[in-house]
């Protein structure tokens, strides 16, 4: 009997354990039947960390040398620049030139955004060697107006961009320029011909205005492999200057290239404010150039703010963008005459590779035609 009481009792006690049991995963089910809780995810992110970053860093760009870039995009210039150069030709080949004729190769000149006193000069040369000469083939007239637009622009001026890293130092490059000129844009470019050259390259982010600013400065960087220095939206844009000139004598980089936010040349606060970047950033290492990059379709408007530009920070070279979309490829002389500092690069179109140093000979070679 007792016996029989055990099993009953056992047998109780199992029933209640499978109730118990069977209850268990029912509570589970509870909740929508969701795919099973990612238990095993907390072992996964190690080995994927860095796989994500392999991912993110594909092998550096090798961008095509930046010599004889202007002469490869020439057809950028010429499609737009040589109905000017064609018209001047035009005109000089008249049978006589008479004083109406020379006025219209005058404005022709000044059209092209070349300026007022350096069309003057153009023309009053050009007058001397036409009654010296006397008569004129194509040939003829086509090389006496290369070498009067030759001679405005100057074949012979330092246009070297100091690159190169001096004693334990970066060479640095400061961007400066009005709003939406294309200064990180050339930022990027410049980055992509340095490391084309073979140099090592950091970028310094001192747009602090918006975090956007950064962001379209890391892409380039990214691109060729250049480390990017930035601060916080809002930050003082002289202290990430400074970090990041800092940064790149440690890690002894050959050139730091520094962006700078767009400003307006009337707010005093902000030119003020440039003058501050470049002063901070020599406490650190000597500022090797300063570039002004000017839109060129911007015209003589772009010239009157340049020069506030010179007066706050010594600016060493111009870049001229945006010369593929205007036939006014006479400000190369207007800038240079009125702001007495050499065009350096030019920019030729948006793309990665758009931006060729500056030749006075393929550009001339460019307006006037084949
Ligand atoms: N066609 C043409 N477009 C250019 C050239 N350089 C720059 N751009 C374009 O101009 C626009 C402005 O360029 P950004 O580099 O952002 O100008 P930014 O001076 O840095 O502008 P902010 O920082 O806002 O002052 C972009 O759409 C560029 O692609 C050029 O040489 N040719
Ligand atoms: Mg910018």
């Amino acid at each position: 009997m007792e016996f029989v009481v055990l099993v009953a009792v056992i047998v109780a006690i199992a029933v209640v354990a499978a109730v118990v049991l069977l209850a268990r995963p029912g509570r589970r089910t509870g909740p929508p039947a969701g795919p099973p809780p990612a238990k095993p995810r907390p072992a996964e992110p190690p080995p994927a960390a860095p796989t994500e970053q392999a991912e993110q860093a594909p092998a550096p760009e090798v961008p095509p040398p930046s010599a004889g870039r202007i002469v490869r995009l020439r057809g950028r210039l010429a499609s737009s620049q040589n109905a000017v150069g064609r018209s001047l030709l035009a005109l000089l080949s008249r049978e006589t030139l008479d004083e109406d004729a020379w006025e219209e190769i005058e404005d022709t000149l000044i059209t092209a955004d070349v300026g007022v006193a350096s069309s003057r000069d153009i023309v009053e040369e050009l007058r001397t060697k036409v009654r010296v000469e006397g008569a004129r083939t194509q040939d003829e007239v086509r090389a006496l107006l290369r070498s009067g637009l030759l001679a405005q622009i100057g074949s012979d001026v330092d246009r070297s961009l100091r690159t190169l890293p001096h004693g334990d130092r970066p060479a640095v490059m400061l961007v400066v320029g009005v709003n939406g000129t294309g200064k990180t844009t050339t930022c990027g470019k410049l980055g992509r011909v340095l490391a084309a050259d073979g140099r090592s390259v950091l970028l310094g982010a001192a747009d602090t205005f918006r975090a956007a600013a950064a962001d379209q400065l890391q892409t380039w960087g990214e691109r060729v492999g250049a480390e990017v220095v930035r601060g916080r939206e809002g930050a003082d844009p002289a202290s990430v200057a400074f970090e990041a000139v800092r940064a790149g004598v440690e890690r002894r980089v050959d050139t730091v290239i520094v962006d700078t936010a767009g400003r307006l040349h009337t707010k005093a606060g902000l030119m003020d404010e440039l003058g501050k970047v470049k002063r901070v950033v020599e406490k650190h290492a000597s500022v090797d150039e300063v570039l002004l990059v000017l839109d060129a379709t911007t015209g003589q408007n772009g010239l009157q703010q340049a020069r506030v530009f010179t007066e706050v920070v010594n600016v060493t070279g111009i870049v001229l963008t945006k010369l593929d979309g205007t036939a006014k490829g006479g400000i190369v002389i207007a800038v240079q005459r009125d702001l007495g500092v050499p065009v350096k690069l030019v920019g030729l179109g948006e793309g990665p590779d758009d931006l060729a140093p500056f030749e006075p000979d393929a550009f001339v070679d460019a307006i006037l035609g084949e």
